[in-house]
Protein backbone atom coordinates (compact mmCIF):
# COMPACT_ATOMS: atom_id res chain seq x y z
CA UNK A 1 0.00 0.00 0.00
CA UNK A 2 1.59 3.40 -1.26
CA UNK A 3 2.90 5.63 1.57
CA UNK A 4 2.82 3.28 4.43
CA UNK A 5 6.55 2.87 6.47
CA UNK A 6 8.39 -0.30 5.56
CA UNK A 7 10.73 -1.44 8.33
CA UNK A 8 13.44 -4.22 8.16
CA UNK A 9 12.84 -7.07 10.63
CA UNK A 10 15.26 -8.75 12.54
CA UNK A 11 16.26 -12.22 11.72
CA UNK A 12 15.02 -13.34 15.11
CA UNK A 13 11.74 -11.49 15.55
CA UNK A 14 10.88 -12.94 12.22
CA UNK A 15 11.29 -16.48 13.31
CA UNK A 16 9.10 -16.01 16.25
CA UNK A 17 6.61 -14.43 15.65
CA UNK A 18 5.91 -16.74 12.24
CA UNK A 19 5.86 -19.56 14.85
CA UNK A 20 3.53 -17.75 16.79
CA UNK A 21 1.33 -17.42 14.28
CA UNK A 22 2.06 -20.76 11.89
CA UNK A 23 1.87 -23.38 15.51
CA UNK A 24 -2.15 -22.53 16.24
CA UNK A 25 -3.15 -22.33 12.71
CA UNK A 26 -1.67 -25.75 12.19
CA UNK A 27 -3.39 -26.71 16.13
CA UNK A 28 -6.81 -24.74 14.24
CA UNK A 29 -6.80 -27.68 11.63
CA UNK A 30 -8.12 -30.19 14.53
CA UNK A 31 -9.71 -27.27 16.47
CA UNK A 32 -12.16 -26.65 12.79
CA UNK A 33 -12.37 -30.67 12.19
CA UNK A 34 -13.63 -30.93 15.86
CA UNK A 35 -16.26 -28.44 15.21
CA UNK A 36 -17.40 -29.93 11.88
CA UNK A 37 -18.06 -33.43 13.41
CA UNK A 38 -20.40 -31.09 16.54
CA UNK A 39 -22.78 -30.18 13.92
CA UNK A 40 -23.21 -33.38 11.62
CA UNK A 41 -23.68 -34.80 15.82
CA UNK A 42 -26.28 -32.75 16.05
CA UNK A 43 -27.90 -33.27 12.86
CA UNK A 44 -27.75 -37.23 13.03
CA UNK A 45 -25.45 -37.54 10.17
CA UNK A 46 -23.03 -39.12 12.84
CA UNK A 47 -23.20 -40.89 15.91
CA UNK A 48 -20.75 -40.07 19.13
CA UNK A 49 -19.10 -43.41 18.69
CA UNK A 50 -18.05 -42.02 14.84
CA UNK A 51 -16.12 -39.37 16.29
CA UNK A 52 -12.50 -40.97 15.07
CA UNK A 53 -11.57 -42.11 17.95
CA UNK A 54 -12.52 -38.99 20.07
CA UNK A 55 -15.10 -38.81 22.29
CA UNK A 56 -17.78 -36.24 22.06
CA UNK A 57 -16.46 -33.89 25.16
CA UNK A 58 -13.04 -34.64 23.90
CA UNK A 59 -13.83 -33.38 20.82
CA UNK A 60 -15.87 -30.51 22.06
CA UNK A 61 -13.02 -29.54 24.50
CA UNK A 62 -10.16 -29.77 21.42
CA UNK A 63 -12.51 -27.44 19.42
CA UNK A 64 -13.44 -25.04 22.11
CA UNK A 65 -9.56 -24.61 23.69
CA UNK A 66 -7.40 -24.59 20.32
CA UNK A 67 -9.62 -22.05 18.43
CA UNK A 68 -10.70 -20.03 21.43
CA UNK A 69 -8.22 -19.74 23.81
CA UNK A 70 -4.75 -21.08 21.90
CA UNK A 71 -5.41 -19.68 18.60
CA UNK A 72 -6.34 -16.07 19.93
CA UNK A 73 -3.55 -15.99 22.74
CA UNK A 74 -0.85 -16.52 20.33
CA UNK A 75 -2.32 -14.40 17.81
CA UNK A 76 -2.70 -11.56 20.15
CA UNK A 77 0.99 -12.06 21.11
CA UNK A 78 2.31 -11.93 17.74
CA UNK A 79 0.29 -9.43 17.38
CA UNK A 80 1.55 -7.09 19.67
CA UNK A 81 4.91 -8.06 19.43
CA UNK A 82 4.92 -7.26 15.78
CA UNK A 83 2.75 -3.70 16.13
CA UNK A 84 3.75 -2.01 19.70
CA UNK A 85 7.56 -2.10 18.81
CA UNK A 86 6.53 -0.26 15.28
CA UNK A 87 4.53 2.05 16.19
CA UNK A 88 7.35 3.10 18.81
CA UNK A 89 9.47 3.17 16.12
CA UNK A 90 11.23 1.10 18.27
CA UNK A 91 12.67 -2.84 18.12
CA UNK A 92 11.49 -5.96 19.87
CA UNK A 93 13.85 -6.71 22.71
CA UNK A 94 14.15 -10.31 21.61
CA UNK A 95 15.57 -12.20 24.93
CA UNK A 96 12.42 -12.26 26.82
CA UNK A 97 10.09 -12.27 23.69
CA UNK A 98 11.61 -15.53 23.48
CA UNK A 99 11.19 -16.79 26.74
CA UNK A 100 7.70 -15.79 26.28
CA UNK A 101 6.84 -17.36 23.34
CA UNK A 102 8.61 -20.70 24.46
CA UNK A 103 6.77 -20.83 27.34
CA UNK A 104 3.57 -20.56 25.27
CA UNK A 105 4.31 -23.21 23.38
CA UNK A 106 5.31 -25.67 26.00
CA UNK A 107 1.99 -24.70 27.95
CA UNK A 108 0.05 -25.48 24.51
CA UNK A 109 1.85 -28.89 24.13
CA UNK A 110 1.01 -30.09 27.71
CA UNK A 111 -2.34 -29.06 27.57
CA UNK A 112 -3.44 -30.28 23.99
CA UNK A 113 -1.10 -33.42 25.49
CA UNK A 114 -3.94 -33.63 27.93
CA UNK A 115 -6.94 -33.58 25.88
CA UNK A 116 -5.63 -35.70 22.84
CA UNK A 117 -4.77 -38.31 25.38
CA UNK A 118 -8.94 -38.35 27.05
CA UNK A 119 -7.25 -36.61 30.08
CA UNK A 120 -8.97 -33.82 30.06
CA UNK A 121 -12.54 -33.29 28.33
CA UNK A 122 -13.42 -30.79 30.82
CA UNK A 123 -14.55 -27.79 27.93
CA UNK A 124 -13.02 -25.07 27.08
CA UNK A 125 -14.48 -23.47 30.71
CA UNK A 126 -13.28 -25.81 32.79
CA UNK A 127 -15.41 -25.93 35.14
CA UNK A 128 -15.21 -28.27 38.47
CA UNK A 129 -16.57 -30.72 39.31
CA UNK A 130 -15.21 -31.87 35.89
CA UNK A 131 -11.62 -32.58 36.53
CA UNK A 132 -8.22 -32.73 34.13
CA UNK A 133 -5.14 -34.10 34.16
CA UNK A 134 -2.86 -31.80 36.43
CA UNK A 135 -0.34 -31.43 32.91
CA UNK A 136 -4.04 -29.45 31.19
CA UNK A 137 -4.36 -26.87 34.42
CA UNK A 138 -0.71 -26.36 34.58
CA UNK A 139 0.09 -26.06 30.39
CA UNK A 140 -3.19 -23.36 30.79
CA UNK A 141 -0.82 -21.61 33.29
CA UNK A 142 2.33 -21.41 31.85
CA UNK A 143 0.01 -19.87 28.42
CA UNK A 144 -0.87 -17.26 30.80
CA UNK A 145 2.53 -16.68 32.26
CA UNK A 146 4.09 -16.49 28.75
CA UNK A 147 1.40 -13.84 27.25
CA UNK A 148 2.58 -11.46 30.54
CA UNK A 149 5.88 -12.00 29.33
CA UNK A 150 5.42 -11.01 26.33
CA UNK A 151 3.62 -7.39 28.07
CA UNK A 152 5.73 -6.96 30.40
CA UNK A 153 8.36 -7.00 27.43
CA UNK A 154 6.73 -4.34 26.18
CA UNK A 155 6.48 -1.67 28.78
CA UNK A 156 10.22 -0.62 28.82
CA UNK A 157 9.94 0.57 25.58
CA UNK A 158 6.55 2.31 25.98
CA UNK A 159 8.17 4.12 29.27
CA UNK A 160 11.25 5.14 27.06
CA UNK A 161 9.57 6.02 24.30
CA UNK A 162 7.44 8.51 26.81
CA UNK A 163 10.78 9.99 28.31
CA UNK A 164 12.05 10.39 24.48
CA UNK A 165 8.73 12.29 22.98
CA UNK A 166 7.55 14.44 26.14
CA UNK A 167 3.97 15.98 25.37
CA UNK A 168 2.84 13.87 22.27
CA UNK A 169 -0.28 11.44 22.10
CA UNK A 170 0.73 7.60 22.40
CA UNK A 171 0.08 6.04 19.02
CA UNK A 172 -3.40 4.78 18.96
CA UNK A 173 -2.15 1.36 17.68
CA UNK A 174 -0.15 1.51 21.54
CA UNK A 175 -2.76 2.07 23.15
CA UNK A 176 -5.13 -0.57 21.75
CA UNK A 177 -2.38 -2.86 22.54
CA UNK A 178 -2.02 -2.13 26.05
CA UNK A 179 -5.94 -2.35 26.92
CA UNK A 180 -5.86 -5.36 25.55
CA UNK A 181 -3.18 -6.88 27.73
CA UNK A 182 -4.10 -4.49 30.76
CA UNK A 183 -7.93 -6.56 30.67
CA UNK A 184 -6.06 -9.53 29.90
CA UNK A 185 -3.31 -9.37 33.07
CA UNK A 186 -6.19 -8.23 35.39
CA UNK A 187 -8.36 -10.92 34.32
CA UNK A 188 -6.15 -13.46 34.55
CA UNK A 189 -4.92 -12.93 37.95
CA UNK A 190 -8.51 -14.79 39.06
CA UNK A 191 -8.35 -17.76 37.19
CA UNK A 192 -4.35 -18.08 38.15
CA UNK A 193 -5.91 -18.23 41.14
CA UNK A 194 -8.48 -20.62 41.06
CA UNK A 195 -6.07 -22.86 38.54
CA UNK A 196 -3.24 -22.50 41.03
CA UNK A 197 -4.93 -22.85 44.59
CA UNK A 198 -7.99 -24.63 43.61
CA UNK A 199 -7.92 -26.96 40.59
CA UNK A 200 -3.85 -28.12 40.60
CA UNK A 201 -3.78 -29.13 44.18
CA UNK A 202 -7.16 -30.86 43.36
CA UNK A 203 -6.10 -32.64 40.62
CA UNK A 204 -2.93 -33.70 41.97
CA UNK A 205 -4.93 -35.42 44.72
CA UNK A 206 -3.70 -33.00 47.68
CA UNK A 207 -7.42 -31.85 47.90
CA UNK A 208 -9.93 -34.52 48.36
CA UNK A 209 -12.74 -31.72 46.94
CA UNK A 210 -12.85 -28.21 45.18
CA UNK A 211 -15.58 -25.45 46.57
CA UNK A 212 -17.62 -25.34 43.09
CA UNK A 213 -19.20 -21.94 43.53
CA UNK A 214 -15.89 -20.08 44.26
CA UNK A 215 -14.19 -21.42 41.14
CA UNK A 216 -16.85 -20.07 39.27
CA UNK A 217 -16.89 -17.07 40.54
CA UNK A 218 -13.10 -16.76 39.71
CA UNK A 219 -13.30 -18.37 36.38
CA UNK A 220 -16.09 -15.87 35.81
CA UNK A 221 -14.14 -12.97 36.69
CA UNK A 222 -11.68 -13.96 34.34
CA UNK A 223 -14.13 -15.38 31.34
CA UNK A 224 -16.34 -12.24 30.52
CA UNK A 225 -12.74 -9.73 30.22
CA UNK A 226 -11.54 -12.86 27.65
CA UNK A 227 -14.20 -11.95 25.26
CA UNK A 228 -12.73 -8.35 25.22
CA UNK A 229 -9.58 -9.37 25.31
CA UNK A 230 -10.06 -11.25 22.25
CA UNK A 231 -12.12 -8.53 20.72
CA UNK A 232 -10.08 -5.58 21.31
CA UNK A 233 -6.82 -6.45 18.83
CA UNK A 234 -9.52 -6.67 16.40
CA UNK A 235 -10.82 -3.06 17.02
CA UNK A 236 -7.30 -1.89 17.42
CA UNK A 237 -7.03 -2.81 13.63
CA UNK A 238 -10.94 -1.37 12.64
CA UNK A 239 -9.31 2.13 14.71
CA UNK A 240 -5.94 2.09 13.60
CA UNK A 241 -6.06 0.34 9.94
CA UNK A 242 -9.36 0.27 8.66
CA UNK A 243 -9.99 3.70 7.88
CA UNK A 244 -7.30 3.79 5.64
CA UNK A 245 -8.45 0.18 4.04
CA UNK A 246 -11.13 2.10 2.82
CA UNK A 247 -9.17 5.05 1.45
CA UNK A 248 -10.01 7.64 4.67
CA UNK A 249 -9.30 8.60 7.82
CA UNK A 250 -10.03 7.97 10.51
CA UNK A 251 -12.97 9.96 11.78
CA UNK A 252 -12.38 10.74 15.80
CA UNK A 253 -8.90 9.81 17.84
CA UNK A 254 -10.63 10.79 20.39
CA UNK A 255 -13.45 8.60 20.52
CA UNK A 256 -11.40 5.84 19.75
CA UNK A 257 -9.09 6.32 22.22
CA UNK A 258 -12.60 6.83 24.64
CA UNK A 259 -13.32 3.86 23.40
CA UNK A 260 -10.40 1.66 24.59
CA UNK A 261 -10.53 3.11 27.92
CA UNK A 262 -13.86 2.92 28.76
CA UNK A 263 -13.44 -1.22 27.44
CA UNK A 264 -10.70 -1.34 30.62
CA UNK A 265 -13.33 -0.04 32.76
CA UNK A 266 -15.99 -1.70 32.42
CA UNK A 267 -14.83 -5.29 30.86
CA UNK A 268 -13.99 -6.95 34.08
CA UNK A 269 -17.09 -6.25 36.24
CA UNK A 270 -19.45 -8.06 34.95
CA UNK A 271 -19.18 -11.84 35.30
CA UNK A 272 -22.26 -12.65 37.31
CA UNK A 273 -24.08 -12.10 34.11
CA UNK A 274 -22.39 -15.71 33.10
CA UNK A 275 -24.55 -16.76 36.33
CA UNK A 276 -27.82 -15.30 36.64
CA UNK A 277 -29.67 -19.01 37.19
CA UNK A 278 -26.97 -19.82 39.54
CA UNK A 279 -29.21 -19.52 43.57
CA UNK A 280 -25.29 -19.25 45.13
CA UNK A 281 -25.29 -15.75 43.70
CA UNK A 282 -27.70 -12.75 45.12
CA UNK A 283 -30.10 -11.03 42.62
CA UNK A 284 -28.42 -7.51 44.20
CA UNK A 285 -24.72 -8.99 42.93
CA UNK A 286 -26.81 -10.02 39.30
CA UNK A 287 -28.51 -6.96 39.59
CA UNK A 288 -25.36 -4.57 39.21
CA UNK A 289 -23.48 -6.62 37.43
CA UNK A 290 -26.34 -6.38 34.98
CA UNK A 291 -26.12 -2.87 34.71
CA UNK A 292 -22.46 -2.71 34.31
CA UNK A 293 -22.93 -5.36 30.93
CA UNK A 294 -24.77 -2.52 29.70
CA UNK A 295 -21.91 -0.26 30.11
CA UNK A 296 -19.42 -2.58 28.66
CA UNK A 297 -21.50 -2.72 25.80
CA UNK A 298 -21.58 1.17 25.28
CA UNK A 299 -18.18 1.26 23.66
CA UNK A 300 -19.21 -1.08 20.96
CA UNK A 301 -22.43 1.22 20.01
CA UNK A 302 -19.57 4.53 19.87
CA UNK A 303 -17.49 1.80 17.47
CA UNK A 304 -20.26 1.00 15.12
CA UNK A 305 -20.99 5.00 14.88
CA UNK A 306 -17.28 5.87 14.71
CA UNK A 307 -16.13 3.09 11.75
CA UNK A 308 -19.37 3.71 10.01
CA UNK A 309 -18.46 7.87 9.95
CA UNK A 310 -15.01 6.72 8.76
CA UNK A 311 -16.35 4.31 6.37
CA UNK A 312 -18.65 7.34 4.74
CA UNK A 313 -15.65 9.75 4.84
CA UNK A 314 -13.03 7.16 2.64
CA UNK A 315 -15.89 6.88 0.58
CA UNK A 316 -17.02 10.19 -0.20
CA UNK A 317 -13.16 10.94 -1.09
CA UNK A 318 -13.92 7.93 -3.73
CA UNK A 319 -16.92 10.11 -5.35
CA UNK A 320 -19.67 8.29 -3.33
CA UNK A 321 -22.89 10.51 -2.94
CA UNK A 322 -26.39 11.08 -1.63
CA UNK A 323 -27.06 9.10 1.61
CA UNK A 324 -26.28 5.58 0.92
CA UNK A 325 -24.02 5.58 -2.02
CA UNK A 326 -21.23 5.21 0.43
CA UNK A 327 -22.09 1.63 1.78
CA UNK A 328 -21.95 0.09 -1.63
CA UNK A 329 -18.49 2.03 -2.71
CA UNK A 330 -16.53 0.20 0.01
CA UNK A 331 -13.69 -1.81 -1.90
CA UNK A 332 -15.27 -4.75 -0.72
CA UNK A 333 -13.86 -7.43 -3.59
CA UNK A 334 -10.66 -5.27 -4.39
CA UNK A 335 -7.94 -8.24 -4.42
CA UNK A 336 -4.74 -5.20 -3.53
CA UNK A 337 -6.61 -4.76 -0.31
CA UNK A 338 -7.46 -7.78 0.48
CA UNK A 339 -7.70 -7.15 4.48
CA UNK A 340 -10.52 -5.01 4.08
CA UNK A 341 -12.98 -7.75 3.22
CA UNK A 342 -11.91 -9.25 6.45
CA UNK A 343 -12.50 -6.57 8.68
CA UNK A 344 -15.75 -5.08 6.96
CA UNK A 345 -17.50 -9.16 7.29
CA UNK A 346 -16.22 -9.00 10.65
CA UNK A 347 -18.04 -5.65 11.65
CA UNK A 348 -21.25 -7.22 9.66
CA UNK A 349 -21.59 -10.40 12.09
CA UNK A 350 -20.81 -8.20 14.95
CA UNK A 351 -24.51 -5.60 14.11
CA UNK A 352 -26.26 -9.71 15.07
CA UNK A 353 -23.53 -10.56 17.49
CA UNK A 354 -24.25 -7.21 19.45
CA UNK A 355 -27.64 -7.43 19.34
CA UNK A 356 -27.92 -10.86 20.50
CA UNK A 357 -25.50 -9.86 23.59
CA UNK A 358 -27.93 -7.43 24.57
CA UNK A 359 -30.68 -10.21 24.79
CA UNK A 360 -28.59 -12.44 27.16
CA UNK A 361 -27.34 -9.63 29.20
CA UNK A 362 -31.30 -8.98 30.05
CA UNK A 363 -32.08 -10.86 33.16
CA UNK A 364 -35.92 -12.50 31.62
CA UNK A 365 -34.65 -12.72 28.23
CA UNK A 366 -31.24 -14.96 29.30
CA UNK A 367 -33.55 -17.12 31.32
CA UNK A 368 -35.33 -18.30 28.18
CA UNK A 369 -31.65 -18.68 26.70
CA UNK A 370 -29.29 -19.55 29.01
CA UNK A 371 -27.60 -23.19 28.44
CA UNK A 372 -29.74 -23.44 25.30
CA UNK A 373 -27.92 -23.74 21.70
CA UNK A 374 -29.02 -19.73 21.38
CA UNK A 375 -25.80 -18.96 23.38
CA UNK A 376 -22.96 -20.84 20.78
CA UNK A 377 -25.17 -18.73 18.45
CA UNK A 378 -24.56 -15.45 20.56
CA UNK A 379 -20.82 -16.56 20.33
CA UNK A 380 -20.03 -17.68 16.84
CA UNK A 381 -21.79 -14.40 16.07
CA UNK A 382 -18.56 -12.63 18.33
CA UNK A 383 -15.74 -14.45 18.78
CA UNK A 384 -16.32 -16.64 15.21
CA UNK A 385 -17.41 -13.43 13.42
CA UNK A 386 -15.23 -9.35 14.20
CA UNK A 387 -12.36 -11.73 16.09
CA UNK A 388 -11.63 -14.69 14.08
CA UNK A 389 -11.84 -12.87 11.01
CA UNK A 390 -9.90 -10.14 11.83
CA UNK A 391 -7.17 -12.43 13.28
CA UNK A 392 -7.41 -14.69 10.11
CA UNK A 393 -6.78 -11.32 7.76
CA UNK A 394 -3.87 -10.39 10.13
CA UNK A 395 -2.57 -13.89 9.83
CA UNK A 396 -2.54 -13.73 6.60
CA UNK A 397 -0.57 -9.94 6.88
CA UNK A 398 1.97 -10.85 8.93
CA UNK A 399 2.50 -13.87 6.89
CA UNK A 400 2.73 -12.39 4.11
CA UNK A 401 5.34 -9.58 5.65
CA UNK A 402 7.33 -11.24 8.07
CA UNK A 403 8.53 -14.19 5.13
CA UNK A 404 9.16 -11.94 2.75
CA UNK A 405 6.15 -14.06 0.35
CA UNK A 406 3.64 -12.32 -1.90
CA UNK A 407 0.08 -13.79 -0.61
CA UNK A 408 -1.05 -16.38 -2.64
CA UNK A 409 -4.67 -17.25 -4.25
CA UNK A 410 -5.82 -13.31 -3.56
CA UNK A 411 -9.13 -14.03 -4.72
CA UNK A 412 -9.48 -17.07 -3.07
CA UNK A 413 -8.90 -15.35 0.12
CA UNK A 414 -10.68 -12.36 -0.12
CA UNK A 415 -13.79 -14.71 -0.33
CA UNK A 416 -13.07 -16.39 3.13
CA UNK A 417 -14.85 -13.69 4.97
CA UNK A 418 -17.97 -13.42 3.20
CA UNK A 419 -18.11 -17.29 2.73
CA UNK A 420 -17.24 -17.56 6.28
CA UNK A 421 -19.73 -14.25 7.00
CA UNK A 422 -22.87 -16.86 5.21
CA UNK A 423 -22.04 -19.70 6.92
CA UNK A 424 -21.69 -18.38 10.25
CA UNK A 425 -25.15 -16.37 9.71
CA UNK A 426 -26.84 -19.48 8.43
CA UNK A 427 -25.65 -21.65 11.43
CA UNK A 428 -26.15 -19.00 14.10
CA UNK A 429 -29.65 -19.13 12.57
CA UNK A 430 -30.05 -23.04 13.58
CA UNK A 431 -28.48 -22.47 16.98
CA UNK A 432 -30.75 -19.90 18.12
CA UNK A 433 -34.02 -20.57 16.97
CA UNK A 434 -33.44 -23.85 18.30
CA UNK A 435 -32.46 -22.54 21.40
CA UNK A 436 -35.27 -20.87 21.67
CA UNK A 437 -37.15 -23.94 20.98
CA UNK A 438 -35.45 -25.75 24.15
CA UNK A 439 -32.36 -27.34 22.12
CA UNK A 440 -29.63 -27.82 24.74
CA UNK A 441 -26.28 -25.99 24.40
CA UNK A 442 -24.30 -29.06 24.58
CA UNK A 443 -25.34 -32.45 25.91
CA UNK A 444 -24.14 -36.20 25.00
CA UNK A 445 -26.18 -39.00 25.81
CA UNK A 446 -24.22 -41.23 22.81
CA UNK A 447 -26.94 -40.31 20.23
CA UNK A 448 -28.54 -37.61 18.30
CA UNK A 449 -31.41 -35.75 19.23
CA UNK A 450 -32.58 -36.71 15.87
CA UNK A 451 -31.63 -40.72 16.62
CA UNK A 452 -35.35 -41.65 18.15
CA UNK A 453 -33.89 -43.91 21.05
CA UNK A 454 -32.28 -40.82 22.35
CA UNK A 455 -33.65 -39.67 25.76
CA UNK A 456 -33.49 -36.23 23.58
CA UNK A 457 -34.87 -37.38 21.19
CA UNK A 458 -36.92 -34.24 19.73
CA UNK A 459 -38.01 -34.34 16.03
CA UNK A 460 -38.91 -30.49 16.10
CA UNK A 461 -36.17 -29.84 15.85
CA UNK A 462 -35.06 -31.02 12.65
CA UNK A 463 -34.94 -27.88 10.43
CA UNK A 464 -32.90 -25.96 13.26
CA UNK A 465 -30.26 -28.93 13.83
CA UNK A 466 -29.96 -29.61 9.77
CA UNK A 467 -29.81 -25.53 8.99
CA UNK A 468 -27.06 -25.49 12.12
CA UNK A 469 -25.17 -28.28 9.87
CA UNK A 470 -25.59 -26.67 6.43
CA UNK A 471 -24.09 -23.46 8.06
CA UNK A 472 -21.33 -25.35 9.48
CA UNK A 473 -19.95 -27.06 6.48
CA UNK A 474 -20.15 -23.51 4.68
CA UNK A 475 -17.88 -22.92 7.73
CA UNK A 476 -15.35 -25.65 7.13
CA UNK A 477 -15.55 -24.64 3.55
CA UNK A 478 -14.24 -21.55 4.21
CA UNK A 479 -11.75 -22.06 6.79
CA UNK A 480 -10.33 -24.98 3.77
CA UNK A 481 -9.96 -21.84 1.73
CA UNK A 482 -8.12 -19.96 4.22
CA UNK A 483 -5.71 -22.80 5.35
CA UNK A 484 -5.08 -23.03 1.62
CA UNK A 485 -4.06 -19.64 1.23
CA UNK A 486 -1.90 -19.94 4.16
CA UNK A 487 -0.06 -22.90 3.37
CA UNK A 488 0.48 -21.82 -0.26
CA UNK A 489 2.12 -18.91 0.85
CA UNK A 490 3.77 -20.17 3.59
CA UNK A 491 5.34 -22.90 0.92
CA UNK A 492 6.02 -19.99 -2.05
CA UNK A 493 9.68 -18.57 -2.51
CA UNK A 494 10.29 -15.32 -1.13
CA UNK A 495 9.85 -12.77 -3.64
CA UNK A 496 10.99 -9.99 -1.49
CA UNK A 497 12.96 -8.75 1.71
CA UNK A 498 11.58 -9.50 5.22
CA UNK A 499 9.74 -6.69 6.26
CA UNK A 500 7.51 -5.37 8.78
CA UNK A 501 4.44 -2.71 7.92
CA UNK A 502 0.83 -1.89 8.89
CA UNK A 503 -1.10 0.64 6.89
CA UNK A 504 -2.08 2.43 9.85
CA UNK A 505 -4.65 5.46 9.57
CA UNK A 506 -4.66 9.18 10.29
CA UNK A 507 -7.08 11.05 12.23
CA UNK A 508 -9.54 12.96 10.59
CA UNK A 509 -8.62 15.98 13.03
CA UNK A 510 -5.69 16.47 15.56
CA UNK A 511 -8.22 16.60 19.03
CA UNK A 512 -6.63 17.04 22.31
CA UNK A 513 -7.43 13.90 24.40
CA UNK A 514 -7.48 15.26 28.25
CA UNK A 515 -7.35 12.75 30.73
CA UNK A 516 -7.81 9.92 27.76
CA UNK A 517 -4.06 10.56 27.36
CA UNK A 518 -3.25 8.78 30.40
CA UNK A 519 -4.24 5.20 31.53
CA UNK A 520 -3.63 5.78 35.44
CA UNK A 521 -7.21 7.33 36.37
CA UNK A 522 -8.80 4.86 33.77
CA UNK A 523 -7.03 1.83 35.81
CA UNK A 524 -7.46 3.30 39.50
CA UNK A 525 -11.61 3.77 38.03
CA UNK A 526 -11.41 0.06 36.99
CA UNK A 527 -10.00 -1.55 40.38
CA UNK A 528 -12.29 0.44 42.46
CA UNK A 529 -15.55 -0.73 39.79
CA UNK A 530 -14.23 -4.31 40.51
CA UNK A 531 -13.91 -3.74 43.93
CA UNK A 532 -17.72 -2.00 44.26
CA UNK A 533 -19.20 -5.33 41.95
CA UNK A 534 -16.95 -8.16 43.50
CA UNK A 535 -17.29 -7.54 47.20
CA UNK A 536 -20.76 -8.44 47.67
CA UNK A 537 -19.92 -11.56 45.22
CA UNK A 538 -17.31 -12.79 47.28
CA UNK A 539 -19.53 -12.73 50.26
CA UNK A 540 -22.21 -14.34 48.27
CA UNK A 541 -20.06 -17.40 47.78
CA UNK A 542 -18.34 -17.82 50.83
CA UNK A 543 -21.94 -17.71 52.28
CA UNK A 544 -23.16 -20.77 50.37
CA UNK A 545 -24.41 -23.46 51.98
CA UNK A 546 -23.31 -26.30 49.51
CA UNK A 547 -19.90 -25.49 48.13
CA UNK A 548 -18.08 -28.42 47.79
CA UNK A 549 -17.57 -31.77 44.98
CA UNK A 550 -15.37 -34.38 44.25
CA UNK A 551 -14.16 -34.71 40.88
CA UNK A 552 -15.54 -35.85 37.35
CA UNK A 553 -14.90 -36.97 34.30
CA UNK A 554 -17.66 -36.64 32.12
CA UNK A 555 -17.62 -40.13 29.96
CA UNK A 556 -16.30 -42.15 33.13
CA UNK A 557 -19.45 -41.24 35.40
CA UNK A 558 -18.52 -42.47 38.74
CA UNK A 559 -16.72 -39.65 40.51
CA UNK A 560 -13.01 -39.21 40.51
CA UNK A 561 -13.22 -38.93 44.37
CA UNK A 562 -15.62 -41.23 46.17
CA UNK A 563 -15.42 -39.49 49.38
CA UNK A 564 -18.74 -37.69 48.95
CA UNK A 565 -20.90 -40.56 47.40
CA UNK A 566 -19.40 -42.84 50.71
CA UNK A 567 -20.32 -39.59 53.09
CA UNK A 568 -23.76 -39.70 51.21
CA UNK A 569 -23.94 -43.56 51.53
CA UNK A 570 -22.89 -43.73 55.42
CA UNK A 571 -25.15 -41.06 56.32
CA UNK A 572 -28.40 -42.78 54.56
CA UNK A 573 -27.59 -46.00 56.50
CA UNK A 574 -29.97 -46.33 59.59
FE1 LIG B 1 -21.17 -12.32 24.95
C1 LIG B 1 -22.04 -15.22 26.60
C2 LIG B 1 -23.46 -10.56 26.79
C3 LIG B 1 -20.17 -9.37 23.44
C4 LIG B 1 -18.47 -13.94 23.60
N1 LIG B 1 -20.42 -14.21 25.06
C5 LIG B 1 -20.94 -15.27 25.77
C6 LIG B 1 -20.13 -16.42 25.56
C7 LIG B 1 -19.09 -16.05 24.74
C8 LIG B 1 -19.29 -14.66 24.43
C9 LIG B 1 -17.94 -16.92 24.27
O1 LIG B 1 -25.06 -10.98 29.35
C10 LIG B 1 -20.40 -17.82 26.12
C11 LIG B 1 -19.62 -18.08 27.38
C12 LIG B 1 -19.88 -19.50 27.83
O2 LIG B 1 -19.20 -20.41 27.33
O3 LIG B 1 -20.79 -19.71 28.63
N2 LIG B 1 -21.75 -10.35 25.06
C13 LIG B 1 -22.72 -9.86 25.86
C14 LIG B 1 -22.86 -8.42 25.62
C15 LIG B 1 -21.93 -8.09 24.67
C16 LIG B 1 -21.23 -9.31 24.34
C17 LIG B 1 -23.81 -7.48 26.28
N3 LIG B 1 -19.65 -11.76 23.76
C18 LIG B 1 -19.39 -10.50 23.27
C19 LIG B 1 -18.17 -10.50 22.51
C20 LIG B 1 -17.69 -11.79 22.56
C21 LIG B 1 -18.62 -12.56 23.34
C22 LIG B 1 -17.58 -9.28 21.82
C23 LIG B 1 -16.46 -12.39 21.97
C24 LIG B 1 -15.54 -11.72 21.36
N4 LIG B 1 -22.50 -12.81 26.39
C25 LIG B 1 -23.30 -11.93 27.06
C26 LIG B 1 -24.00 -12.64 28.13
C27 LIG B 1 -23.60 -13.97 28.09
C28 LIG B 1 -22.66 -14.04 26.98
C29 LIG B 1 -24.97 -12.10 29.11
C30 LIG B 1 -24.04 -15.11 29.02
C31 LIG B 1 -25.15 -15.86 28.42
C32 LIG B 1 -25.51 -17.10 29.22
O4 LIG B 1 -26.62 -17.14 29.79
O5 LIG B 1 -24.72 -18.06 29.29
C33 LIG B 1 -21.66 -6.68 24.13
O6 LIG B 1 -20.30 -6.34 24.31
C34 LIG B 1 -22.04 -6.54 22.71
C35 LIG B 1 -21.94 -5.09 22.25
C36 LIG B 1 -21.92 -5.03 20.76
C37 LIG B 1 -22.60 -4.18 20.02
C38 LIG B 1 -22.50 -4.26 18.51
C39 LIG B 1 -21.82 -3.05 17.89
C40 LIG B 1 -21.72 -3.26 16.42
C41 LIG B 1 -20.59 -2.98 15.69
C42 LIG B 1 -20.62 -3.28 14.22
C43 LIG B 1 -20.89 -2.02 13.40
C44 LIG B 1 -20.89 -2.33 11.96
C45 LIG B 1 -20.38 -1.50 10.99
C46 LIG B 1 -20.39 -2.01 9.59
C47 LIG B 1 -19.81 -0.17 11.26
C48 LIG B 1 -23.50 -3.18 20.61
C49 LIG B 1 -19.37 -2.36 16.26
C50 LIG B 1 -21.20 -1.16 8.67
C51 LIG B 1 -21.36 -1.91 7.39
C52 LIG B 1 -21.16 -1.40 6.16
C53 LIG B 1 -21.32 -2.28 4.99
C54 LIG B 1 -20.77 -0.03 5.89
Amino acid sequence: MNGVLRLPVEPGARRLILLEIALPVVLMVLGIYAGLLQVLFRAGVIQAAEFGGWEYYQALTLHGVVNAVVFTTFFAVAFGNALVPYALGMTLPLRWAWVSGITMIVGTLMAAWAILAGKASVLYTFYPPLMAHPLFYIGAALLIVGSWIAFFNWIPLYVRWRREHPGEKTPLAVVGMFATFIVWFIATIAVAIEVLVLLIPWSLGWTQEVNVPLARMLFWFFGHPLVYFWLLPAYTMYYTMLPRLAGGKLYSDKVARLVFMLLILFSIPVGAHHQYTEPVVSSGSKLLHAFLTFAVALPSLITAFTIAASLEYGARQRGAQGLFDWIVKQPFFSTDNWMFAYLIAGLIIFIMGGISGIVNASYNMNLVVHNTSWIPGHFHLTVAGPVLLAFLGMSLHLLSTYSGKELRLKRLAVAVPYLWLVGVFVFSWGMMRGGLHGEPRRSNLGLSYLNPDSPFYHPEWKLYVTVTMIGGIIMTIAMLAYFMVFFTTALSKRSQEAQVTFPLSEAYHDEPAGALLNFRPWLIAALVLIVVAYTPMVRDVMRGTFSSAPGYEPHNPAPVNQSLEEEIEQSATP
